[in-house]
């Protein structure tokens, strides 16, 4: 997970302090991976959603109890979408995986489920749904991380979004991504 961390926070240091190299956007990338790899405790994050430069920064977490740190959130049109997920559990990824997966407005949440809970050796992605999927993580174990980027769709509306390993979606991880007129 180290190279993910490094993934996530390079783009931030960019954005933030252009080519320097100031100590505050390296004490950033601390924190972050501190948080990460800390006690344990939930390390949900007090602000998810920020936007730098147009691009939308969703820091999103799941936990052993089965829910996500946001139910909704927003983003405009055909804007770009940074996503940091976090598993904040403890259990072991076999019994308590997650992921995030971001519907098309055309999709069937119960259908993709149904389907995606069949795909375990693709880590719970039907290969079938692909152009069901806006974006996706990887599926995630304790303590692990995953960053992707994504272009918002161009059509405004809600999105459904979800964990795809088998029943999570019904135990209350999804959500709604509502795609704003820009
Ligand atoms: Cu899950």
């Amino acid at each position: 997970m180290k190279m993910t961390y490094s993934l996530w926070a390079l783009p931030l240091f960019l954005t933030a302090c252009g080519d320097s190299s100031d100590s505050h956007a390296h004490h950033e990338h601390e924190a972050a991976g501190g948080a990460a790899h800390g006690s344990g405790s939930a390390a949900v994050p007090a602000n998810p959603i920020s936007v730098v430069d147009g691009v939308t920064i969703v820091e999103m977490t799941g936990n052993d109890r089965m829910k996500f740190n946001l139910e909704s959130f927003s983003v405009p049109a055909g804007s770009s979408v940074r996503l940091t997920f976090t598993n904040v559990g403890r259990m072991p990824k076999a019994a308590m995986g997650h992921n995030v997966v971001f519907l098309t407005a055309e999709a069937d949440a119960a259908a993709f489920a149904t389907a995606a809970a069949a795909a375990r050796d693709q880590d719970y992605i039907p290969a079938d749904f692909a152009e069901q999927i806006v974006a996706h993580t990887q599926l995630l174990g304790p303590g692990e991380s995953d960053t992707i980027e994504f272009t918002a769709p161009e059509e405004p509306g809600d999105y459904e979004y979800l964990c795809s390993f088998p029943a999570h979606m019904y135990a209350g991880m999804r959500g709604l991504m509502t795609v704003e007129s820009p």
